[in-house]
């Protein structure tokens, strides 16, 4: 298998939240994989042309693009490895974690850490990023959007309080052991962690001894 992910200019930092997703859910399954890291200005040219996101995964034949059909892809075509929705169910309550971490975190930590991510891109990358993300928040600067981050990180950390409430009762959000939906959510908090100095949570908060259960399938690292 061969996974597209998306890095700085040190191919090594590789930081997408959506391919950190499918990282977790290889090595959950494990699944062995080659990485290809890919900086954003080279997404089109990936297997030929017609790409326009990482993650990519190619496995034989077959080419599966967007972190969320990767996942059902792994999931129908390696039954026996350990699961990553549990059932039908487990798959829809897969869905309704995605649009929470989607819609309601990654917009929190573009105000958080979108300079960052700007400061550890190629020069290429710098150009495009600046240029896209300058259009989409129509004219801020991305100085001015990460400026005064401290102030909004408490908002940030009270975001996760049902996981914290969750994880009173089990010690990961799939139970016992971790689901799709983990990696999902540790996919997203890996993506600041790897751009930026930022401390999200302070010492002792159980989100992060849950991060660190998570990690630890992927041999601890983030
Ligand atoms: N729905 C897609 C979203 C993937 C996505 O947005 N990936 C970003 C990297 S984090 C990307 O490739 N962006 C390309 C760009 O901004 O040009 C998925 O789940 O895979």
């Amino acid at each position: 298998m061969q996974l597209y992910e998306l890095c700085g200019e040190d191919r090594e930092r590789r930081f997408s939240p959506y391919t950190w997703r499918i990282r977790l859910a290889l090595a959950h399954k494990g699944l062995a994989f080659e990485t290809c890291p890919t900086r954003f200005t080279e997404i089109p040219a990936i297997l030929g042309g017609g790409q326009t996101s990482v993650p990519v995964l190619v496995d034989g034949e077959a080419i599966v693009r967007d972190s969320f059909a990767i996942a059902e892809y792994l999931e129908e075509t390696y039954p026996d490895r350990p699961a990553l929705f549990g059932g039908d169910g487990g798959r829809r309550l897969s869905r309704f974690v995605e649009s929470w971490v989607t819609g309601t975190l990654h917009p929190q930590i573009v105000g958080l850490v979108v300079a960052d991510i700007h400061a550890i891109l190629s020069e290429a990358d710098k150009t495009y990023f600046r240029q896209s993300r300058e259009g989409w928040f129509k004219g801020v600067t991305l100085e001015e959007k990460q400026a005064g981050r401290e102030e909004r990180l408490p908002a940030f950390q009270a975001s996760l309080d049902p996981l914290r409430a969750h994880l009173k009762r089990a010690a990961f959000m799939g139970g016992e052991a971790p689901l799709f939906a983990d990696f999902i959510l540790a996919g997203t908090l890996t993506w600041p962690m790897k751009v930026s100095d930022l401390e999200l949570f302070e010492p002792g908060d159980p989100v992060l001894d849950w991060y660190r259960r998570v990690m630890a399938i992927n041999g601890g690292r983030p």
